[in-house]
């Protein structure tokens, strides 16, 4: 055991359900935008993390553990990548990872809160990287319930939700109307892609979002890996879509063109993970 305290180090948690999640390190800065409560804190053990009314969100050095699971499945299925929609991801991260693909021409970010990406830029830059300054993505700082809402049916190849737990400015990306209108807005042989909470530490959630899905497309399954810092470690992300599953197959031209690009996520990453369905909720997944 290293866990030496330095000085003007201290213990920041995450507190869920009678357990801390914490990291030692330094805080850098805490501060209430309109939305939320914003935390920048600089760990020793995964670098400069941030986080939204005290629940972590990203690290520096544990992102990819997130942000290339919700985005590589949902980009190598889909029929086509041209025009993607982000809801969320006011980190860059997503962004970064669907940027990665030459066939992607257009992003609309959608993030509720300007200071999110602000401060991201600021201090976690490596995370945003290149993206801020890619002319093909369009940050739109607006909800992105009401986006959806005023957007015409069929305009986006791929939807990607990645919000905050669902409590606070989040909730609403976890209700049956928004994904709903989600739904109406993914053009035919589309893909869509939520992160869907711990199986773990949220499991009624996670059942919830995977079973809404399952009401609103013809497909939709939950893929599970590891986010060190989310409480309990384990996390999932769900893609659903019409007609075929086609999140479940990667196009070969797509992975060859990301795969030396990615620490984390890999072909043979995903079969298992879409395989790592804990027991008890492939149980309660199956019950009507
Ligand atoms: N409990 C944390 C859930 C956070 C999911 N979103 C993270 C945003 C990273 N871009």
């Amino acid at each position: 055991m290293n866990n030496k305290l330095i000085t003007n180090s201290d213990w920041l948690d995450e507190y869920h359900q009678g357990v801390r999640y914490g990291l030692l390190g330094k805080l850098i800065l805490e501060e209430f935008s309109t939305f939320q409560k914003i935390t920048i804190f600089e760990s020793e053990r995964y670098g400069k993390a941030l986080l939204l009314d005290d629940c972590w969100m990203t690290a520096e050095k544990s992102e990819k553990y997130y942000h290339e699971c919700l985005i590589h499945p949902a980009l190598c299925g889909s029929r086509q990548i041209n025009n993607v929609l982000i809801i969320g991801g006011g980190d860059g991260g997503s962004a970064r990872e669907c940027l990665k693909y030459k066939e992607v021409e257009s992003i609309d970010l959608v993030e509720i809160d300007l200071r999110v990406v602000e401060l991201s830029k600021k201090y976690l830059p490596t995370i945003g990287d290149n993206a801020w300054s890619d002319s093909r993505l369009h940050l739109q700082i607006k909800n992105g319930i009401d986006w959806v809402k005023h957007t015409k049916d069929n305009s986006y190849d791929v939807i990607i939700i990645d919000g905050a737990d669902p409590i606070g400015p989040a909730k609403e990306l976890f209700s049956d109307y928004f994904l709903t209108d989600c739904k109406r807005v993914l053009k035919p042989g589309g893909v869509l892609a939520t992160q869907s909470e711990s199986p773990e530490s949220f499991k009624q959630i996670h059942i919830n979002i995977v079973k809404v899905l399952r009401e609103i497309f013809d497909y939709a399954d939950p893929m599970y890996g590891a986010v060190s810092i989310y409480p309990s470690g384990l996390w999932s992300w769900t893609f659903a879509s019409i007609k075929k599953p086609t999140y479940m197959n990667p196009k070969r031209s797509r992975v060859n063109e990301i795969s030396e690009n990615c620490q984390i996520w890999s072909e043979r990453f995903q079969k298992g993970a879409f395989n790592s369905i804990p027991a008890f909720i492939e149980r309660e997944l199956a019950k009507k």
